[in-house]
């Protein structure tokens, strides 16, 4: 535990600052580069304990990734040269890891077992377990699958059409990932569309895809070729700073490379209604995915409803948008994210409670919460729940208190964004 004392004397933020690679992409250009054969080259690769345990994962298969700052170079024998690991897979603290790991290992020939910290021990893996073993997948796990450690026995695969029941790019995506080791044409449909990077990557890598009104299908037994991948920043880690910089009085920051494919920008969406004096320069529309220099300053915020589709879009910044819907004029409703209850904590308890401590006019419901605002928030003593991003909600809360804000595990802030109070200082005014 790293206790941490965020305090701060009539705060600013002004200036510019360069968000780090995007946690989901930088995973799958590991996962990619590890299954394809030769080399593969990415630049912006996010150094989180999150990516990091997805390169460790890999190199007990027996690929050699060499990390250089955030470039890192991967030389994969293929998925058919690696080795089978005597060690087990340790994925930490990373949903994403485990879940997608067990889609690309069900088509492999090795035995593998996966296990992470006691976050993962808790998150449910037969959302993921259950249509891999309708592909042939052999998993065995605690609860029939549902928990690590989890055992992999690698076989043949054979395609499914699936229909999506929860909104999930790490569900979609490890059924893609076995897809490609199976035979015939995999399909899943989605009612809700959740992020596509792992669509837009097997393309990057060679792979003929199609993605029509929410379908994708693809033939199995596409081999995938060594490619450059260029990781934009992280919309997520943004997120962080384009709510500090509207809640905090004086401020304007500039955020350069932040990453905004669709199926992640929901935020900018709720920003713009909600009234955030905001800019959005859009660089490279045209690349793999698009980046922008997003520019914001202190803003006169309305309170707004987020539900329907666009959760997915913004499914990780709702802690982050609860804390600016504090500040805002009127009742904001987030509604439709129970997804939030099955991530590193259930967030819609950490978050209503943690800011229901520092005085927040807050309710959970079932499916999101309620908020009254605006509303000047005291300091108190907040706990991570080991959560990344309830930590960084805390630290950025602790920008509008009037006291100071004591957190009991600052160091979990790493998984996603090691360089987070770094930034923060960079935007200080002294
Ligand atoms: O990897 P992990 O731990 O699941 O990370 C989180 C996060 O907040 O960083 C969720 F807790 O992001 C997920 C996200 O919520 C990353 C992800 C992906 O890269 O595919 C997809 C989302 O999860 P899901 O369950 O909706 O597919």
């Amino acid at each position: 535990m790293s206790e941490k004392t965020i305090q701060f004397d009539q705060p600013q933020l002004k200036g510019t600052i360069t968000v780090p690679g995007d946690k989901s992409i930088s995973h799958r250009s590991v996962m990619f580069g590890s299954i394809a054969k030769g080399t593969t080259t990415v630049e912006g690769f996010l150094l989180g304990e999150d990516c990091l345990s997805t390169i460790d994962c890999f190199r007990k298969l027996g690929v050699k990734i060499d990390v250089n700052g955030t470039n890192v170079v991967i030389e994969s024998p293929g998925m058919d040269g690696w080795a089978e690991p005597k060690e087990v897979l340790y994925t930490g603290n990373s949903g994403t890891t485990t879940r997608l790991m067990l889609g690309i290992l069900g088509g492999t020939k090795l035995h593998t077992i996966m296990t992470g910290d006691a976050s993962i021990g808790k998150r449910p893996m037969r959302r993921v377990a259950d249509p891999l073993r309708l592909m042939g997948a052999q998993i065995a796990g605690r609860e029939n699958g549902q928990y690590t450690p989890l055992a992999i026995q690698g076989t043949d695969l054979q395609a499914i059409d699936y229909t999506m029941p929860v909104a999930s790019a790490q569900v979609k995506s490890a059924i893609l990932l076995a897809g490609l080791r199976a035979q015939g044409t995999t399909i899943v449909r989605e009612s809700e569309v959740s992020r596509d990077h792992t669509e837009r990557m097997l393309r990057q890598f060679g792979a003929i895809i199609d993605v029509t009104d929410g379908v994708v299908s693809f033939e199995g037994g596409q081999q995938l070729t060594g490619t450059h991948v260029n990781v934009p920043g992280d919309i997520s880690s943004a997120a962080f700073f384009l709510v500090a910089g509207a809640i905090t009085k004086g401020s304007e920051i500039i955020l350069k490379n932040v990453g905004v494919n669709e199926t992640r920008a929901g935020i900018i969406e709720v920003l713009e209604k909600m009234g955030a004096a905001m800019r959005v320069g859009i660089e490279n529309e045209q690349a793999a995915e698009p980046t922008a220099t997003i520019t914001i300053s202190t803003s006169d915020l309305q309170a707004t409803t987020i539900e329907g589709n666009i959760i997915p879009r913004l499914i990780d910044e709702i802690p982050i948008l609860a804390l600016l819907a504090t500040q805002a004029t009127g009742t904001t409703v987030i509604k439709d994210a129970e997804e939030l209850k099955v991530k590193e904590t259930d967030r819609i308890t950490a978050v209503v409670t943690e800011l229901k401590k520092l005085g927040a006019n807050i309710e959970a419901t079932d499916d999101g919460m309620i908020i009254n605002g605006p509303t000047k928030l005291h300091g108190g003593a907040l706990k991570s729940y080991g959560d990344h991003r309830i930590g960084m909600m805390a630290a950025v809360a602790a920008l509008v208190t009037d006291d100071p804000v004591t957190l009991d595990d600052a160091a979990c802030i790493a998984v996603s964004y090691p360089t987070f109070f770094e930034h923060l200082e960079t935007l200080l005014q002294r």
